[in-house]
């Protein structure tokens, strides 16, 4: 039985999936808007931010076709640099849009899973606290004076106020950790002997990896960084920050596609038609994730000085064996999707592949999401490769993968997710499939004519972060490079129609009047072939070696420990503080 406090009528039914737990009592109307009001704001703001940063990516696209648009009058008032602006794009991407969809996703998601009524004065603390963070930022951000790129790799030194606010923004979504992880105790607490269901099994995993993974930049920025622009400490350790940056830095990335690996276990065969192949093997999935993603950051620095080959060595065979669960998470999703379009009369070896929804854009932006990870992920085996590596680092080669990894696997999944969540919590309709399809298809092209350019001419050693187009050097103007960059320029395009569209029918739903029910849009649970079961007593041995997450958490905090400690320890016996550099 629960320990919830009075339960208020009316009462929502619980979620109505086979996992739901029934022992706690349904969550109550005036908790359910508050919920959902809360995890609308973080989404709307994520999409806000993404706007902003992907206006900015053409720019970028179109440098890397040799088309210098910086002088232009227009963009001139708006960005001092292309370095400005490829700090806002990062930054507004792959940091604040990301975080907050997956604060806002990974907050509901177990709230429904397990019908809590959670603390609404805290989530909304969280949530103002992050924005309060995003603001600080953002003021140094626009006005050039944290033009740092999204790594803000040490000594390039920006204000310290984009330093405090980053760390609030980052510090916040360890609340969101907190929160979700009490409220997963104390259903534990509350219901003994229970497996936990799986779409809370999957968000306290990443959470809790997440945890684990952010130590490494919480340190580095307020350890290092923020005493340093303060004026604190005379300089700052390039080589250690670098370290603690990528300890967080590779990890990220998990952080970034679990939320979505979410959505395509538990919700995309629902969409197909299907179910979820096993859950004990996607409990395994995240469990290896949760233990495996962060002592890994060093394929990252395979050629700076002062970290022995042992331990590049180590955490390259780490990344190596990550793979591993992205693997299964193909196979199994491929599966699921499988089992839909043969219950729909999908037939032949290949055949079945027609039979699955393509017109659905929540659905096709999901499947094309993980065709593109496919590729970026074989595509990260290079790159974690040290022999590769030498050959692609710092090459244009680097953002063609990460386009195709959380520029597309990532975002591509959360715009199609935002297609039934959008209206689930706000009873608002889409406006239109075609358009929402048209925007889907034309992402996934323009990711794949970007990922082929820009892999291309770094092969051709182009390098990454740079303003090419503005160069007189004749290197960037030879012959081979003519087709990989006319790629790039045209992919660009393509991505500006496709993000136009997108935002088109987002704004026009969030803009429209609530015309339904918001829980006639269900969350679209799916069915297991293979369910995990209810009781422990009575579960197989992977779903009870799975279930101790706590226990879990605090190996892969032991892990890390020592897979970076010695490395860390040896940095800190052999200091070099220099001043900081502004570039801009
Ligand atoms: C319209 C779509 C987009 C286009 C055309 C685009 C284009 C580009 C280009 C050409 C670069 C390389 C710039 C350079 O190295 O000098 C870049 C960098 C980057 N992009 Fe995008 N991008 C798009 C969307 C996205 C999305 C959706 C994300 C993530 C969610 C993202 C994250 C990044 C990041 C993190 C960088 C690296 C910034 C740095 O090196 O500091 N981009 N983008
Ligand atoms: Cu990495």
């Amino acid at each position: 039985m629960t320990t919830h406090p009075t339960p208020a009528p009316p009462m929502i039914p619980a979620p109505e999936h086979p996992a739901a737990v029934r022992t706690l009592p349904a969550i109550d109307a005036a908790s359910l808007t508050g919920l959902k009001k809360v995890t609308q704001y973080y989404v709307v703001t994520a999409f806000l931010a993404l706007l902003i940063g992907v206006l900015i990516g053409p720019l970028q696209a179109l440098n890397y076709a040799g088309i210098d648009v910086y002088s232009f009058p227009l963009i001139k008032a708006l960005l001092k640099s292309y370095y400005q602006g490829l700090s806002l794009h990062g930054v507004l991407n792959a940091l604040v849009f990301t975080q907050f969809f997956i604060s806002g996703w990974m907050l509901y998601l177990p709230a429904r899973d397990l019908g809590a009524r959670i603390n609404l004065k805290f989530a909304w603390f969280t949530y103002l606290l992050m924005t309060a963070g995003l603001l600080m930022a953002a003021v140094p951000l626009l006005t050039n004076h944290a033009t740092l790129l999204y790594t803000f790799y040490p000594p390039m030194q920006g204000d310290a106020l984009f330093y405090i606010g980053a760390a609030i923004m980052v510090g916040s979504s360890l609340l969101v950790v907190g929160q979700v992880v009490a409220m997963w105790w104390a259903w534990k607490r509350a219901n003994p002997g229970r497996v936990t269901p799986l779409v809370t099994f999957m968000s306290v995993a990443t959470w809790m990896m997440w945890f684990v993974a952010s130590l490494g930049i919480v340190i580095e920025v307020l350890g290092l960084l923020i005493p340093w622009s303060l004026g604190l400490t005379p300089g700052v350790d390039p080589l250690l920050s670098k370290t603690l940056f990528w300890w967080t830095g590779h990890a990220i990335v998990y952080f970034w596609v679990l939320p979505a690996y979410i959505s395509w276990y538990a919700f995309l065969p629902r969409h197909a038609g299907g179910r979820i192949v096993s859950e004990p093997l996607t409990r395994l999935v995240f469990v290896i994730f949760l233990l495996n993603s962060v002592p890994v950051g060093l394929h990252h620095q395979f050629s700076d000085p002062n970290i022995s080959n042992l331990w590049k060595t180590i955490h390259m065979f780490l990344t190596f064996l990550i793979a591993v669960p992205s693997l299964l998470t193909a196979f199994s999703v491929a599966a699921a999707l499988e089992d839909g379009a043969r219950a729909r009369g999908g037939q032949g070896l290949l055949g079945w592949i027609t039979k699955l929804p393509w017109g659905n854009a929540i659905f096709s932006a999901q499947v094309l999401a993980m065709i593109s990870f496919i590729l970026g992920g074989a595509g990260g085996i290079v790159n974690a490769s040290a022999s590769f590596a030498p050959v692609v680092h710092n090459t244009a080669w680097i953002p063609g993968h990460f386009h195709i990894t959380v520029g597309t696997a990532t975002t591509l999944s959360f715009m199609g997710i935002a297609l039934w969540l959008i209206p689930h919590l706000t009873g608002k309709r889409m406006p239109s499939m075609r358009l929402a399809s048209a925007a889907v298809w034309t992402w996934f092209v323009g990711m794949m004519v970007f990922a082929l350019g820009m892999h291309w001419q770094g092969l051709l050693g182009v390098t990454r972060r740079a303003q090419v187009s503005a160069t007189a050097q004749d290197i960037y103007q030879t012959a081979e490079l003519a087709l990989p960059k006319a790629l790039t320029g045209l992919s660009g395009v393509i991505l500006l129609v496709s993000a136009l569209l997108f935002f088109y029918v987002l704004f026009r739903m969030l803009l429209s009047p609530r015309v339904q029910d918001p829980e006639s849009t269900p969350i679209p649970y799916s069915e297991a072939i293979s369910p995990a079961g209810e009781q422990l007593a009575t579960a197989t041995p992977l779903v009870r070696l799975t279930e101790p997450l706590m226990v879990l958490w605090i190996i892969s905090l032991l892990l890390v420990l020592m897979m970076y400690g010695p490395v860390i320890g040896k940095l800190l016996g052999n200091l070099q503080l220099v001043p900081g550099w502004r570039l801009y």
